[in-house]
């Protein structure tokens, strides 16, 4: 199998050139949702470049859709569109915007005003009910975004209609916008929330690609009731300096803060395959 510790640093390589060239960017939340898509895109969904119209293909929508940068590097290391065109991010006329829209092959919705991606998902699966079809729908979520009432509207219906076909992360790093998620809007209790509305809870360490293989295969494995990972990770995960920092969440790096990030990533890829080989 693939080393995804090393291929989640090589994405983050990737993630920090798109960002320091395009001067734009949600680097800090990037860091923190790349072991989820890393481990959905490279081991649990069923999804291929060819292949975006097959009706049973699993769906998937980034709810944080201000962490696109992720997604795009996952995207095009899985061949959906060509490396060459991360250059053009953020650049005037490319449909590589700041958000996730669907003109790119491999997006499935348009996001980035929080708190529509579940609500959507809940749909899809509710559709793959009705036709009997065997797809899974998975979305991601911030932990800030859980602010968002529509959130709840989504997590009502999902545990009402037993939507054991939905999987929803929560990227839990406990920081937002403006500061921690306990200073905005206090998030504790989540697992008895979501348990309350009907959701088969399962707890993991978001940024560790094993424990995050056996939450996804948790979720596949239960009957009647949609699941939800509460998937604790670190804003900014993979490069100190930016590690827990609300300032983060939106900072391009200097030239001597990507010089800084890029040795850390390039090192930390390198003892990844080390420790595998
Ligand atoms: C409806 C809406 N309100 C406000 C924003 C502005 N905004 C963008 S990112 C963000 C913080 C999100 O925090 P969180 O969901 O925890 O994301 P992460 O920490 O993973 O970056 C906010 C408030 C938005 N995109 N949509
Ligand atoms: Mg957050």
């Amino acid at each position: 199998m693939e080393n995804l510790k090393a291929k989640a640093f090589e994405i983050r390589e990737n993630i920090l050139d798109m960002v320091y060239r395009a001067k734009a960017g949600h680097i800090g939340g990037d860091f923190s949702v790349c072991d989820i898509l890393v481990s959905l895109y490279y081991s649990h969904m069923n999804v291929s470049p060819q292949d975006m119209d097959n009706p049973n293909r699993d769906r998937f929508i980034l709810s944080k859709g201000h962490s696109v940068e992720a997604l795009y590097c996952v995207l095009a290391d899985r061949g959906f569109f060509p490396k060459e065109d991360l250059e053009t991010f953020s650049a005037f006329g490319s449909k590589y915007i700041g958000h996730p829209n669907n003109k790119v092959n491999g997006i499935e919705m348009n996001s980035g005003s929080l708190g529509h991606g579940l609500s959507v998902a809940v749909g899809m699966a509710i559709a793959a009910k009705m036709d009997n079809a065997p797809y899974r729908v998975y979305t991601v979520m911030g932990d800030g975004e859980l602010a968002e009432g529509s959130v709840w509207e989504g997590a009502m219906a999902a545990g009402h209609y037993k939507l054991d076909n939905l999987t929803a992360v929560i990227d839990r790093n406990r920081l937002q916008i403006s500061g921690t998620t306990e200073e905005v809007m206090t998030q504790d209790s989540q697992e008895e929330r979501w348990n309350s509305f009907g959701w088969n809870v399962i707890k993991a360490k978001g940024n560790d690609i094993n424990d995050l293989d056996r939450a996804f295969n948790e979720a596949k494995a239960c009957k009647g009731k949609p699941s939800i990972i509460i998937a604790e990770t670190v804003k900014g995960c993979g490069v100190s300096f930016m590690e827990n920092s609300a300032k983060w969440h939106h900072k391009v790096p200097s030239d001597e803060e990507y010089a800084m990030a890029k040795a850390e990533l390039k090192e930390k890829r390198r003892l990844a395959y080390e420790q595998n080989s």
